[in-house]
């Protein structure tokens, strides 16, 4: 029997509900307030300021679009950079290749790695393996000041509210294409084209100025906000649809394939329309 049920609000006055059975965690980190709910149908649910920011049930959906979608286009990814995601979900999935070497993950919030750490083991399995290190500091300050080089940056972040407020600016961008190499991608966590249009569109013409290719594409994420859920991927010259060869090598995989990845660059009307 639940013992209460959360609600996130999507657009003023509806929104999304769970049924929670128990609360596994709740506090105020440095940065914000983090909490752990059991729910009755989605599994855990990891929350920051009140949103939901991955449930067990469907995480697969965001992490596989994030990373999958620019790994499979090419081999040559060698080095990656994380910004966020402190959860280890992008990570784990990024180690799926056998060309990646190495990850950097640049985490803000200490907090959430040690929460998932401790409630989402088949997230936060990344942490443990050789080819991972994690950096707990301000993303925004790491890209200004490393000299190091990446050919693939994700940056996998909350809303654009509180500390992640920088993660969507200009500025940030211009440094990301300074320590990418030639071949490199970036890819972005962006919102949802039914509730943030607005912002969608803004943050797309920045990047557009910045890198010479950008597209936005699409999943569809049943807990994130309307359910309609979008990502940026710039590049210097990998183009995210022709570059697309043969089918994906990885197994195990439940949402991400070729036809998806195709799919997804496909946008409905009035979000095209838009950026
Ligand atoms: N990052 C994107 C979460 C955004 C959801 N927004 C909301 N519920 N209002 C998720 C991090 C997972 N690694």
């Amino acid at each position: 029997t639940p013992i209460f049920q959360f609600k996130e609000e999507h657009l003023p006055g509806s929104g999304i509900y769970f049924d929670v059975i128990d609360i596994l965690f709740s506090a105020h980190s440095k940065y914000q307030r983090i909490e752990v709910f059991q729910t009755a149908s989605y599994g855990r649910v990891l929350l920051v300021d009140g949103k939901v920011m991955l449930t067990e049930r469907d995480e697969f959906i965001y992490h596989e679009m994030l990373t999958h979608v620019p790994l499979s286009l090419s081999d040559k990814i060698k080095n990656v950079l994380i910004i966020g995601g402190g959860d280890g979900g992008s990570a784990r999935e990024c180690l799926k290749y056998k060309n990646i070497k190495r990850i950097k993950q640049v985490e803000i919030d200490e907090m959430v790695v040690e929460v998932s750490k401790k409630f989402f083991p088949t997230l936060s399995s990344a942490f443990s393996d050789p080819r991972f290190e994690l950096c707990i500091c301000d993303g925004i300050n790491f890209v200004r000041q490393t000299s190091e080089k990446f050919d693939f940056v994700i940056v996998d972040s909350t809303d654009p509210i509180g500390p992640a407020i920088g993660l969507f600016e200009g500025e940030f961008f211009e440094n990301i294409k300074k320590i990418l190499t030639p071949e490199g991608i970036l890819v972005f966590q962006l919102e949802s084209p039914w509730c943030h249009l607005e912002f969608i569109s803004e943050v797309s013409k920045k990047v557009k100025n910045i890198f010479p290719i950008f597209k936005n594409y699409i999943a569809f994420i049943p807990t994130y906000p309307s359910g309609l859920w979008s990502f940026g991927f710039a590049s210097f010259k990998i183009d995210p649809i022709k570059e697309l060869q043969s089918d994906i090598s990885i197994s195990g995989l439940k949402y991400y394939t070729s036809e998806i990845h195709k799919a997804s660059f496909a946008l409905p009307k009035f979000f095209k329309n838009s950026v």
